[in-house]
């Protein structure tokens, strides 16, 4: 991954921002969370580390645009980059250690450079279009399992989706097939298990542009599929947020995928 890091400046400035933010997860020095929907909870950090992110890339490029989950879409331009400045918020303010900085540069609507790292074990899953998937600069590749009933599955969901249909069908599926089902509070982390084959496959509902666009591409580039609950696969389906990432011989085992 070295020389990729040298010679994709995308990739280095991202890790940079990355790496310089996450100093503000460690020190954990907030006041409070807030309520900013309906159990939904962010706090001060969120904000900072997001601030702190742009700051480092519109230094360095100046004319690209950012999608963040707390300030919203800012500047006009096909180079975006997506930012969760905390994938996982409750968790975090919870003291469970999992939670995540999701970051992903976007080239004309194109995932190019995704990257992900876990500030409680220093972990960085990083990917480049084409070029692979890594863990701390290692090579990474999906689960090479194809028995349904010996693979473990992680799902997540948010509070306003537990009534959905389509997501208690997927559960009750991997429930009885699976060997068994584990909900952490990142999604763009559980992706990265799903890439790194530490879980057989991840799948949720709803998320957000900025928490999937990292972690899909990490799936991808690791060898998986992503797809929606119908089977989509296109750029612009994965970035509303449905995603099943596995690999592909059980990703043909997932039923309750189907055509809408
Ligand atoms: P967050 O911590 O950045 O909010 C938990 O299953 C996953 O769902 C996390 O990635 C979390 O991201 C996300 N999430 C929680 N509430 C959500 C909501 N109301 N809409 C979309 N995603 C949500
Ligand atoms: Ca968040």
């Amino acid at each position: 991954m070295e020389q990729l890091v040298r010679e994709n400046k995308p990739l280095r400035v991202g890790l940079e921002a990355v790496d310089n933010a996450a100093t503000i997860h460690q020190e954990r020095e907030w006041d409070g969370a807030e309520l900013k929907s309906p159990q939904q909870l962010v706090t001060e950090i969120d904000f900072r580390i997001e601030q702190r992110i742009k700051e480092r890339l519109s230094a360095e490029f100046p004319t690209h645009a950012f999608v963040g989950e707390e300030e919203g879409s800012e500047g006009a331009s096909e180079s975006v980059w997506y930012i969760d400045p905390i994938d996982g918020t409750t968790d975090f303010v919870y003291d469970l250690p999992h939670s995540s900085i999701s970051l992903a540069y976007v080239v004309d609507g194109v995932r190019t450079v995704g990257i992900v790292h876990h500030p409680e074990s220093d972990t960085t899953y990083a990917a480049v279009a084409g070029e692979g998937a890594y863990r701390n600069g290692d090579q990474i590749s999906v689960s090479d399992e194809t028995d349904l009933s010996r693979s473990l599955f992680g799902i997540g969901f948010s509070q306003n989706d537990v009534n959905s249909q389509t997501l208690r069908t997927a559960f009750e599926f991997l429930i009885d097939e699976t060997l068994g089902v584990r909900r952490y509070g990142s999604a763009a982390l559980q992706l990265c298990y799903a890439a790194d084959g530490t879980f057989d496959g991840f799948l949720h509902r709803n998320l957000g542009s900025w928490d999937v666009a990292a972690g899909t591409l990490i799936v991808e580039e690791a060898g998986g599929v992503v797809t929606d609950f119908a089977g989509n696969s296109t750029e612009e389906q994965l970035f509303e947020g449905d995603v099943v990432a596995t690999n592909e011989q059980l990703r043909d085992r997932m039923e309750f995928v189907t055509p809408s």
